[in-house]
């Protein structure tokens, strides 16, 4: 089944855990620490691709990259998690479900996105030694990975866009222009979703999109139009089918306005019209029709896609027209946030503050070793937040209780 939006979680790797070791050899007592350093998490990746060509292609709800390996003793650094990397078809904008905001729009083959990053692997207890700390007893766990749900939205990239009322005939024309086979037949909405082809000609190369058949009201949601209309609104060129037995001049009209109407701007892009069914019409007939519709300001061609009459024409007019169409342009690109340290301090009752900061009490939380071991390293890390300033502010004073996360100490003022 074709799908046009399609919900999925994403899940980026664990960072591992650094972890605590100390050399250790026959005659030689005490050895220096060797822990090695958590791997990162894995990423997960959007890319885009022609070689899928439907949502439908993604079988799975749920994606996962893969996790960090631990550090070992003896230096070893763990191996970094697994990236995935997921295949979307061309056209596909990612939005966060849960936001709304548009991530990307993959319009260029190949675009890869990030839409989770792996959370970072700890440090091992080797990365701590110092001259003054030669045997720190901790390290740091690893950060757990981004996940988020995303919203997948196909809006079909192809330079041409067949546009017309249904059974005028636009699959049978892909049919005929290209290798795609459609389903054809001879009753209204034979299509229900879009369909691509590729015309290939001297070495020149286009798409066309075949989508449902429009109807008047179709801009307001009308028959099957909506949904569909925005696969048209990324194609160069639009080519309006009509069926010359069928009031073509009023269809063209009102096939134009619902266009108009979804997006002005698409309406104003180069347009051609293509008279068809003209084996089922006299030679005079077809003649006032055509010029009927010139009135409307678009070039016109007759064309049978039953019998053939007038597609190479139409195929070398298409040829001409596309160089000069604009392509497509991918929407503006989401601004990157700032991320903001928040830091503060509250008084809980006199002599007793708790410090509240996400990032401090992350990095308490990922200490791997009796907390008091980090102690002095943590200090280093509060007075780099700017933690002393903003305990002055309040109005600390030496002896009082400061309360971090689960971690609890007396303030002794620096200096
Ligand atoms: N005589 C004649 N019949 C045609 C011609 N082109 C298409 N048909 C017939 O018209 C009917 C509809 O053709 P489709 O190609 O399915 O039309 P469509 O525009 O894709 O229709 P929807 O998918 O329903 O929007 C079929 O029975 C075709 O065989 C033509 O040039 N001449
Ligand atoms: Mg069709």
């Amino acid at each position: 089944m074709f799908r046009d939006t399609l919900k999925i979680a994403v899940a980026a790797g664990h960072g591992g855990d650094g972890v605590v070791s100390f050399f250790r050899e026959k005659y030689i007592p005490k050895g220096g620490p060797d822990g090695g350093d958590g791997g990162r998490g894995g990423d997960v990746y959007l890319r885009a691709g022609a070689s899928v060509d439907s949502l439908s292609k993604l079988s799975k709800r749920h994606y996962k990259a893969g996790r960090g390996q631990h550090g070992k003793g003896k230096n070893m650094a763990g191996r970094a998690g697994e990236d995935l990397v997921i295949d979307v078809p061309l056209g596909t904008q990612v939005y966060d479900a849960d936001s709304g905001e548009l991530i990307a729009d993959l319009l260029r083959e190949g675009q890869t996105v990030l839409v989770a990053q792996g959370g970072e692997g700890g440090f091992g207890n080797a990365h701590f030694a110092t001259s003054t700390r030669q045997a720190p007893r901790f390290a740091l766990g690893g950060l757990p990975g981004q996940k988020r749900n995303l919203r997948l939205e196909l809006r079909l990239i192809a330079d041409v866009g067949l546009v017309g009322y249904p059974n005028a005939g636009k699959s049978s024309l892909l049919r005929k222009l290209t290798h795609a086979r459609p389903k054809v037949a001879d009753y209204p909405f034979t299509t229900l979703s879009p369909n691509l082809g590729v015309v290939e000609k001297d070495l020149q190369r286009f798409t066309i999109a075949d989508i449902p058949g429009i109807i008047e009201g179709a801009s307001e949601g009308k028959g099957l139009g909506l949904d569909f209309l925005r696969h048209i609104s990324r194609t160069r060129l639009l080519l309006y089918v009509l069926d010359a037995g069928d009031e073509p001049a009023a269809a063209l009209r009102t096939l134009r306005s619902e266009v108009a109407a979804y997006d002005r701007e698409l309406a104003r892009r180069p347009g051609l019209v293509a008279l068809n069914k003209v084996d089922l019409i006299g030679e005079d007939e077809a003649a006032a029709l055509l010029h009927e519709l010139a009135a409307q300001g678009l070039p016109v061609l007759a064309v049978s896609a039953l019998s053939g009459e007038g597609l190479q024409r139409l195929q070398q007019t298409l040829l001409e027209l596309l160089p000069a169409a604009p392509a497509p342009q991918a929407a503006p690109a989401p601004k990157k946030r700032e991320e903001v340290e928040l830091l503060s301090v509250e008084e809980l009752e006199s002599g007793v503050y708790r410090v509240h900061s996400p990032r401090l009490e992350r990095l308490i939380g990922r200490v791997r070793g009796e907390i008091w071991e980090a102690a002095e390293w943590l200090q280093g890390e509060f007075r780099r937040a700017g933690l002393e300033q903003a305990l002055r502010a309040r109005g600390i004073r030496a002896g009082d209780t400061v309360v971090i996360g689960e971690l609890e100490f007396e303030y002794i003022p620096e200096g």
